[in-house]
């Protein structure tokens, strides 16, 4: 028991002692807020409690029964990852990642999608592809995984730790990295062009404070966010040690502070004397920035942990609640009923303010690489409102359109008309907003055109 919970019990206690019938009242209000799973808890604020899951483990009866009476949330361990999902190239398998996805959904859990490029567990035809084929098996990768798993993934780790340990704050070197510096926003487009609904982070460790390497990403997201790079959301995986940086809180609200969510996406702690606090002050950190939306454990019990014979995580191996488990239920349950906000992914609808107008106007920034490319175009109003809007471009011959968000449109190939959807056809006067598309060859030639109405 903490000693706000100690206090509240004392209070209620003395109210007793007044009145039998306050006190009656008084306590009913305090068992429901004391909530008794680590889930029912989390959802108390509006957030998740989760756990990685493995599909080889879903047999075993203590594993499924702590897993589905306390977690609100499941992540695929391995099971969604590119080596498990294409073993061989355009051949996909789902069986063990829909097992993950099936045993969530009919737990009422969110699923969360990890992971789909990352420097490791690439199948070995990847891993010996480079330029332009490997950027293309990528892309092609994110496309067709987020979308067998369309509407269904609450949020996806589309690229997994692609920064470099130490002090330089840049990227890590791989083979992705190879293809050119704007392979993560390519995955990134690629994703939202796949699954408009499913929020798409950036996931890391060694994110545990304000660091060089935590500073170098939340440049990367701070710039996505300032050329309409589609991100959510950041995944700070927390494999932490016997002590917590004292910036954790810190590092998520600045995170926080660039409109993107934060989850803590793969937490376990080395056992120790401070097990149980490391816990709890991560949960109390979480829960002190409005978007940070959830936790995720790495495993349940010690023995399901990666990280064997540190006894990690909240169970033991035989499935008993270890201290670190109640002080993090007494920590969500600290928090009290308050909601995380989270704005909707799309913009919001704003309402005409005057007539239909012709004045419309289209800019494209590209980014190429030797045989594709990804096209974001910024749809601008003049000095009336637009409602309703048609941009037309020309693409040059073996040029066709992949993926597509945000608009729709008439062909693949040749003069492309893309025309709004219903959440982005009416702009404010000197207003914008914005679609993509992904593509083979080389991207649009010439200026594009702008019908408005
Ligand atoms: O827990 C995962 C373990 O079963 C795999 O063998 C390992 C392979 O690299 O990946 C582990 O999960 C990792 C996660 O996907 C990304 N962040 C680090 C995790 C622990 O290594």
């Amino acid at each position: 028991m903490n000693l706000r919970t100690g206090r509240r019990r004392t209070l209620l206690l003395s109210a007793a002692v007044a009145s039998a019938v306050v006190a009656a009242s008084i306590a009913v209000i305090g068992t429901a807020e004391a909530a008794t799973t680590l889930g029912a808890s989390a959802a108390q604020s509006g957030r998740y409690f989760g756990a990685a899951i493995a599909a080889g483990r879903l047999g075993d009866s203590t594993y499924t029964r702590l897993l589905t009476t306390e977690f609100n949330s499941v992540t695929p361990e391995n099971e969604m990852k590119w080596d498990a999902t294409e073993p061989q190239q355009g051949r996909f398998t789902y069986t063990n990642g829909d097992r993950i996805l099936n045993q969530g959904l009919s737990n009422g859990s969110k699923v969360r999608g990890h992971a789909l490029l990352w420097h490791a567990q690439q199948p070995g035809w990847a891993q010996s592809l480079s330029g332009t084929a490997l950027r293309n098996a990528a892309i092609n990768h994110v496309t067709q995984v987020a979308t067998h798993y369309k509407g269904k993934i609450y949020a996806w780790d589309v690229v997994n730790e692609a920064f470099a340990d130490g002090g330089s704050g840049g990227r890590r070197d791989s083979n992705l990295q190879r293809t050119g510096n704007d392979w993560i926003e390519a995955a990134f487009r690629a994703a939202r062009a796949a699954d408009p609904a499913a929020k798409l982070c950036y996931n890391d460790y060694n994110t545990d404070g304000i660091n060089a390497k935590s500073t170098g990403i939340y440049n990367m997201v701070r710039d996505f966010k300032s050329r309409g790079v589609p991100i959510d959301c950041v995944g700070l995986q927390s494999h932490l040690g016997t002590g917590l940086d004292s910036t954790y809180q810190a590092n998520i609200q600045r995170f926080a502070d660039l409109g993107v969510d934060v989850q803590i996406t793969e937490l376990d702690v080395a056992q120790g004397g401070n097990q149980a606090n490391v816990y709890a002050g991560v949960t109390r950190a979480c829960l002190a920035v409005a978007r940070c939306t959830g936790i995720t454990v790495w495993g349940i019990r010690d023995t399901d942990s990666w990280r064997g014979g540190e006894n990690p995580l909240l169970f033991d191996g035989s499935g008993n609640k270890k201290a670190a488990y109640t002080s993090v239920l007494n920590a969500l349950n600290a928090a009290g009923p308050t909601t995380p906000t989270s704005p909707p992914t799309s913009p919001p609808t704003s309402p005409p303010t005057s007539p239909p107008t012709t004045a419309c106007s289209a800019t494209v920034s590209l980014n190429s690489w030797n045989g594709g490319y990804v096209a974001t175009v910024r749809v601008n109003a003049g000095s009336a409102a637009v409602n309703g809007w048609t941009v037309t471009v020309t693409l040059p011959g073996g040029s066709a359109v992949t993926g597509l968000w945000s608009a729709t449109s008439s062909s693949t190939s040749g003069t492309v008309a893309f025309r709004n959807v219903a959440y982005n056809g009416q702009i404010p006067s000197s207003g914008s907003t914005e679609f993509g598309f992904q593509g083979t060859g080389s991207g649009p030639t010439g200026s594009p055109t702008c019908a408005a109405g």
